[in-house]
């Protein structure tokens, strides 16, 4: 009997990254039982593995065909050079950061001729070359931000997303080198049976992305002002309008961004004379 093929998805065993890979698949309708803190899992309704890695260890496991697909950093994608391996890429947006050149406050330092610590090698050496800076490099894997205070380094190239630890350690941003987020790659070469089934599931992981932020709104209005809320209502498509008991009146039914204009379009609608507006939150869109 043939076996049936199941695609390998490595992710981050724990840290920034890991749990809100797993929620993402979640949200997309994937489901196990077992133990998530197990070296990897068979997902029971889709032939997906997920294996649990370090962060540092995914694309060795993707260029030695343990694993297919993989969630990762565009950081670390650039920082090991991956991207000419990679068949698809799929921003997640999640794990948002920036990597940045950091100096202690108040410092003039020039950075043709300074000392550099990080965890960022490749990328900074690349910066560097193309800036025509010259800087001495120390290579750091974690802490890299003590660096300036231990006068090890002139200069950080770290990770920033709250910019808590730069604050605490007295560093002030002076540039940002790359901007970065989760990232759902698909290795070249993957069998056809395979590639079939990584399309199956980004249909699926798109659903859940496209999904974000949106909201359905039913409501209720004379439908005299049914142009004055059309006009109001931003939809995906235009909205759906159903009669009512009461012949004046209809129940309207829109999809919309919750974005910085959300909460004044509610109150148009209520200006306008809409009532009994209810808003919930949508799971998946296909579009
Ligand atoms: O432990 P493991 O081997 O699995 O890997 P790891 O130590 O690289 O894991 P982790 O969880 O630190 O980082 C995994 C990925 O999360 C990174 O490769 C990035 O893609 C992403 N990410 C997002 C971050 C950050 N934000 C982040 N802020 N990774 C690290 N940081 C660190 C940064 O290095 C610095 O020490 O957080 C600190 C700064 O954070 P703020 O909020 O104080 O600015």
């Amino acid at each position: 009997m043939k076996q049936q093929t199941v695609l390998r998805l490595a992710v981050q065993k724990s840290g920034r990254l890991g749990d809100e890979a797993l929620d993402l698949l979640k949200k997309a309708g994937l489901f196990w039982r077992a133990d998530e803190r197990r070296l990897s899992i068979q997902v029971e309704n889709f032939p997906l593995e997920i294996i649990f890695l370090r962060n540092s260890d995914i694309i060795e496991m993707l260029r030695d065909d343990v694993a297919d697909i993989a969630i990762l950093g565009e950081n670390t994608i650039q920082e090991e050079n991956y991207s000419a391996e990679i068949r698809v890429t799929k921003d997640l947006g999640f794990g948002n950061c920036r990597l940045c050149l950091a100096v202690p406050k108040n410092s003039e330092i020039d950075l043709n001729g300074a000392t550099i610590a990080t965890s960022y090698p490749n990328i900074l050496k690349s910066y560097l070359k193309k800036q025509k800076f010259s800087a001495k490099i120390i290579e750091m894997q974690g802490s890299v931000e003590v660096a300036p205070a231990l006068q090890i380094a002139d200069a950080i190239c770290d990770l920033v997303s709250s910019g808590n630890t730069l604050r605490s350690h007295n560093l002030v941003e002076i540039e940002t080198i790359l901007f970065s987020s989760a990232q759902l790659v698909a290795k070249k070469g993957l069998a056809a049976e395979k590639t079939e089934l990584f399309e199956k599931l980004l249909v699926r992981i798109d659903s859940v992305l496209s999904a974000k932020n949106l909201k359905s709104i039913v409501l209720n209005a004379p439908k005299k002002i049914i142009p004055e809320i059309i006009e109001v209502l931003p939809g995906l498509d235009s909205p759906t309008i159903m009669p009512l008991a009461d012949e004046d009146w209809v129940a309207m039914h829109s999809v919309v961004t919750e974005d910085e204009q959300f909460w004044d379009t509610i109150q148009k609608l209520k200006a306008l004379g809409a009532s009994g507006i209810l808003i919930q939150p949508i799971e998946r869109v296909i579009v």
